[in-house]
């Protein structure tokens, strides 16, 4: 008997497609596409202690970091499904210094480009600790039939059309949003699916969580030093100190504090002014989704969805979470 309680992602974004007028199918596909890469992808990641595919490949990014094997078998895989497939008109990543166009007829005549941090959390491969990917749909700007270009990629994070991000922990979970809320999809192994699981995903208002990297705590501004201390110390609005995580792969931090309530921060330091996350790959998505659930994140000084870009690999601070805990930051960066 099937369970048809049961809604894949195929099924759920086709059905919120036809309540868009004018929808062309083309969302839908591209999103079906990015399943099915995060499936490989996912595949891998769970043998990754059997197969010598874990280590360092030796070469080193754009970002000056060395590459580890999965991170390069992610960007291949994103790259080829889109690459192969009908909806997507190009992509950039992180581990690519160039954005990527693809010139055959169809791939040219797709709307969508999509921005990939192909394996967030890299640190992490080793040591079996959750890791994932995380990406940013836009709307191209150039006409369709030609290749993309850099503009194309080059938009500010407001004029996302979807972002999401796919978890690989303990289960997988694909996250995604639209302008019709956020909602999260995990992998049933038994039929290869993801299945609805977290519909409608709501941001808690207030939360008791906190996350950064206290190594840095010296090189963080005196205002977030006293804000940390805050947490410490007494605690908020709520009372009671809060509770410290920092698994160091974001999109795992980020989708905790998402459903539970929190903070997460990666302010600039002395040594890094601009902090270590990438604008384009993973403030901008992740910003998206969490203020599509009711969030809000913020570079200490304005939104991080309407920072303009000037380049692809930029860096920028980044605050995001819960509303409350975020504007009670706020009185310690003024
Ligand atoms: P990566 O994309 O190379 O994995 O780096 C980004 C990661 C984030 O997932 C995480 O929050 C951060 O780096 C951890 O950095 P740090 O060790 O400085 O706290
Ligand atoms: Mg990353």
């Amino acid at each position: 008997m099937v369970n048809r309680r049961i809604l894949t992602l195929d099924e759920f974004t086709i059905k919120e497609m036809r309540t868009v007028p004018r929808a062309t199918g083309e969302l839908a596909g591209l999103l079906r596409d990015i399943g099915l890469a995060a499936k490989r992808v996912n595949v891998e990641v769970n043998k990754a202690g059997l197969v010598d595919i874990l280590g360092d490949m030796g070469s080193v990014n754009i970002q000056g970091e060395e590459v580890k094997k999965l991170d390069h078998y992610a960007n291949t895989q994103f790259l080829g499904v889109l690459k192969h497939g009908i909806s997507c008109a190009g992509i950039a990543s992180e581990e690519m210094e160039d954005p990527v166009s693809f010139t055959d007829p169809i791939s040219m005549n797709s709307k969508y480009v999509c921005m990939f941090d192909p394996l967030d959390g890299s640190g992490n491969i080793d040591v079996n600790v959750s890791i994932g990917t995380i990406f940013g749909i836009y709307r191209r700007i150039t006409e369709r039939g030609i290749p993309v270009r850099t503009e194309d990629f080059l938009q500010p994070g407001n004029r996302q059309v979807a972002a999401g991000y796919i978890i690989y922990g303990s289960s997988t979970v694909l996250v995604y949003a639209t302008t019709n809320g956020v909602n999260g999809f995990t992998l049933d192994p038994a039929i290869g699916e993801f299945s609805l699981s977290h519909p409608h995903i709501k941001c808690p208002q207030s939360g008791k969580l906190y996350s950064v990297n206290h190594g840095n705590f010296f090189q963080f501004s005196s205002g977030i030093r006293d804000y940390i201390t805050l947490c410490q110390e007494k605690g908020t609005r709520d009372g009671g100190p809060y509770s410290q995580r920092y698994i160091g792969s974001m999109v795992a931090d980020v989708h905790r504090n998402l459903i539970k309530g929190g903070i997460f921060m990666y302010p600039g330091t002395t040594e890094r002014p601009e902090g270590k996350l990438r604008l384009m790959y993973e403030c901008n998505p992740m910003a998206y989704i969490v203020e599509k659930a009711g969030g809000i994140a913020t570079d200490g000084f304005q939104r991080i969805l309407e920072k303009v870009p000037e380049s692809l690999h930029q860096r920028s601070p980044l605050f995001i979470g819960s509303r409350n805990m975020i504007e009670e930051l706020s009185g310690f960066l003024d």
